[in-house]
């Protein structure tokens, strides 16, 4: 790696966590004495990267600003990373007009169409979608790519393995990548999820897995130049590739994978897989309420997470 390009992973790695911490001070400014999560500038939960930032630099340095990223709740790096105007993300954190999303969706639901750039407080929700970008750039015939984050607890979501297994099958120029911080709110990895190392899931759908350790900025960089370069090649070659990768911060782990078949497989199977069919028999009405039903209040289930993880 050249300097230049160690400067440019130093220089986003830091101005994601100053804009963090002077986020986190805002945040915290007129909850007190006593913390009230629904006070302040920005009422409600703030889910903070510090810690992660070698992931989201070292996957984005390799990205176009017209490649698509999804992140997640916690999402601020990411942005940061792919180029993301810092402003107008600050102003939506602020519930401001002048924010991505005229203040309307706070900092778990930042939208950006410029830099293609979505996120979601909804657990493993990027992964579709960058799924389906993914097969509108192959579609297009663009070179372009999507890439998804997301957290090691969402590998066990549904949507994870919907995606991965899709994404194998149609060789769709799609990355994914997991920043594994050990947790899931609670919860640790070892007490949801079977095996040791998510970068071993990508084995199920034919796909290679590769796992950084140490949260090392300069792997996590090399693993995702090789997947992001086999993604786009995959909508440009003959030789269609998917590609899956896995950072995992603090003690990273990355996964790449790739799947070859020809283009006129894809031309031909991809199509035919999405065709419209018949709609399917109306859902009959469930039976008559007959007890009275107990009332849930809805609200957001995530956990206020501000620290470092462990
Ligand atoms: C579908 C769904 N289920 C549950 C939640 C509640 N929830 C919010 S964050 C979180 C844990 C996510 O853990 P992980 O994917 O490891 O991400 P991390 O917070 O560690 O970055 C959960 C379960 C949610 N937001 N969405
Ligand atoms: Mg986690």
């Amino acid at each position: 790696m050249d300097d230049k390009t160690r400067l440019e992973l130093y220089r986003v790695m830091v101005l994601s966590r100053t804009y963090e911490e002077a986020i986190l001070r805002e945040y915290h400014a007129d909850k007190k004495p006593a913390f009230d999560i629904g006070a302040g500038l920005v009422p409600g939960e703030m889910h903070l990267s510090a810690g992660q930032e070698p992931a989201a630099a070292g996957v984005c340095a390799h990205l176009r600003r017209d490649d698509a990223v999804t992140a997640t709740h916690r999402p601020h790096h990411i942005a940061i990373a792919h180029g993301v105007d810092l402003d107008k993300m600050t102003a939506e954190i602020f519930g401001r007009e002048t924010g991505l999303g005229r203040g309307r969706g706070g900092h778990m639901h930042l939208f950006d169409p410029q830099t293609h750039f979505s996120c979601s407080g909804i657990v493993a929700e990027g992964l579709p979608p960058a799924t389906g970008q993914a097969f509108a750039f192959q579609r297009q015939g663009s070179d372009r790519v999507a890439v998804a984050f997301t957290g090691e607890g969402a590998a066990n979501q549904g949507a994870f393995h919907e995606s991965l297994n899709l994404a194998a099958l149609w060789n769709l120029p799609v990355v994914f990548v997991i920043e594994d911080n050990e947790w899931a709110i609670s919860v640790p990895r070892g007490a949801s999820t079977a095996i040791g190392s998510n970068a071993d899931r990508a084995a199920a759908y034919g796909i290679p897995g590769h796992r950084i350790e140490d949260n090392d900025v300069e792997a996590v960089y090399t693993a995702a130049g090789d997947a992001v370069v086999r993604a786009r090649a995959s909508s440009t070659s003959a030789d269609w590739r998917t590609s899956v990768v896995m950072p995992r911060p603090p003690t990273s782990a990355a996964a790449a994978a790739h799947v070859s078949a020809s283009r006129s497989q894809i031309a031909t199977e991809a199509p035919k897989a999405v065709r419209p069919r018949a709609m399917p028999r109306p859902i009959p009405a469930p039976p008559p309420v007959t007890t009275a039903t107990r009332s849930v209040s809805s609200t957001d289930e995530g956990s206020m997470d501000m620290s470092a993880p462990a």
